[in-house]
């Protein structure tokens, strides 16, 4: 099975219904290939700087780099674009909140064999998490074109009923090919990797993955953001940084307050841990939920 790809006007509920169906979806041309090279030309310092890794499963061809929020403007606006933040929403929809999970430019250079297929949740210390609950929603944006031969993500496509701990070949898995500017939609379950790149250039990709709010996140967004960079960031980007509750009193600060105050110097929520409106209501939903279910 060939992955899906949509136009980038579908609709998210067409969107969410694909990723749930298949586990991942490409939305074709979903920012202008211009929007790619000015976010590559952001981090390519940072990338320069960054040692491969270390293992095979990070690829000791392939440079992690991340903090993107600190050091890419337009990183900024493909976190908050509006149709991934309207997809995310209603796929971890279930959950009270959710947040960033880790951002990363993945470069994969030539000669780099087959990343081994995973499941990303595995992060999560491998707990079993139930088929019908997802905790993850990942994105990967082609900052170059995606090719079966530059090392394109490999995905086995509806695989995310199928039990852990299966491995796969590369030849039952597809290319999720995709031109610059386009983005791959996958889901904490998929089995995927990185593709070998068998080309004589580097494969870029951004990936912005998001999770659950009640998990803790891969990339300490806290840190990896200094603090007076922080400070001047829309409140809606920190909020999805992790500057929110998690769920009732998740990540509150001292007297029960909101990490957006204390980050900003602002002092309205003492005693209410930030909960807003949105989050009580999806708390209210919980609780009914749980008391349905007797
Ligand atoms: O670089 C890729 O295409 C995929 C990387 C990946 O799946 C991972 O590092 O978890
Ligand atoms: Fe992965």
């Amino acid at each position: 099975m060939t992955v899906e790809h949509l136009p980038a006007d579908a609709a998210t509920d067409e969107i969410v219904s694909v990723l749930r169906r298949d586990g991942c979806v490409v939305l074709d041309n979903l920012v202008t290939p211009e929007v790619m090279d000015r976010f590559r030309a952001e981090m390519q310092p940072y990338i320069d700087g960054t040692a491969p890794g270390g293992d095979t499963f990070s690829g000791r061809r392939t440079k992690r780099t991340g903090g993107l929020i600190a050091r890419s403007a337009t990183a900024r606006e493909l976190v908050m674009h509006p149709t991934v933040t309207g997809v995310v929403g209603s796929f971890l929809g279930h959950a009270t909140n959710h947040h960033l999970h880790l951002t990363q430019t993945i470069a994969i250079g030539p000669d780099e064999p087959f990343q081994p297929i995973h499941r990303d949740q595995w992060a999560f210390d491998f707990f079993p998490f139930p088929a019908d609950y997802d905790v993850q929603c990942n994105t990967m944006w082609a900052v170059t074109d995606f090719t079966e031969t530059n090392g394109a993500t490999r995905v086995i496509v509806g695989s995310t009923a199928e039990p852990d701990g299966l491995t796969f070949d590369l030849d039952q898995s597809e290319p999720a090919e995709m031109t610059k500017g386009s983005v791959l939609l996958y889901t904490g379950k998929l089995y995927h990797g990185g593709g070998p790149n068998r080309s004589d250039h580097v494969r870029v990709g951004g990936n912005i993955t998001y999770a659950v709010a009640w998990l803790r996140q891969e990339e300490n967004q806290y840190l990896s953001v200094p603090a007076d960079i922080a400070r001047e960031l829309d409140d809606d980007l920190l909020r999805v940084m992790g500057y929110a509750p998690g769920a009732y009193a998740l990540g509150y600060v001292d007297d029960l307050r909101d990490p957006l105050d204390v980050l900003k110097g602002t002092d309205t929520s003492r005693g209410s841990f930030g909960v807003t409106a949105e989050i009580e209501a999806k708390i209210e939903e919980q609780l009914a939920a749980r008391d349905a279910e007797g």
